[in-house]
């Protein structure tokens, strides 16, 4: 039973934990979803502005923003604009719960990061981009991925 036990604990424990992507893995599936070139921003923008907004970790909750909304998944896709999470006032501009933004299977995440992007602040609108990757040399971020 104990025995039993423990390997049930250990079993959850594994099904909770993060899912941390690597770089060049994250690179190919944004390649493969068309966002090289996206909106024209190159696949380094995608990666880094992944990277300093999430950690490439698709289960990152970020900690509650002033205005009461969170942030959700590989890019902390917001919760007053663009999903609901059952709290507070949203758009809801990708219509969806912001629980589909913090599992594993990160297409409906780059298809809502996509819709973001065709606003007018563009990229812009992630202040992790603008404060980490504009601007910069992004080459490292696809470097060694032979993409
Ligand atoms: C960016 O960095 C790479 C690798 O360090 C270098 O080869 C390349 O010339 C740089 N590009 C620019 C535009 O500075
Ligand atoms: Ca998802």
């Amino acid at each position: 039973m104990k025995v039993l036990s423990l390997a049930l604990l250990f079993l959850l424990v594994a099904v909770n934990e993060a899912r941390v992507f690597g770089k060049c893995e994250l690179a190919r599936i944004f390649k493969q979803h068309g966002l090289d070139g996206y909106a024209g921003y190159s696949l380094g923008n995608w990666v880094c502005l992944a990277y300093y907004e999430s950690s490439y970790n698709s289960r990152a909750v970020g900690p509650r923003n002033s205005d009461g909304s969170s942030d959700y998944g590989i890019f902390q896709i917001n919760s007053r604009w663009w999903c609901s999470n059952g709290q507070g006032t949203t758009s809801n501009g990708c219509k969806t719960s912001c629980s589909s933004f913090t599992n594993d299977d990160i297409t409906d995440d780059i298809n809502c990061a996509k819709r973001i992007v065709r606003d007018p602040n563009k990229m812009g609108a992630w202040v992790a981009w603008k404060n980490h990757c504009r601007g910069t040399n992004l080459s490292k971020w696809t470097s060694g991925c032979g993409l």
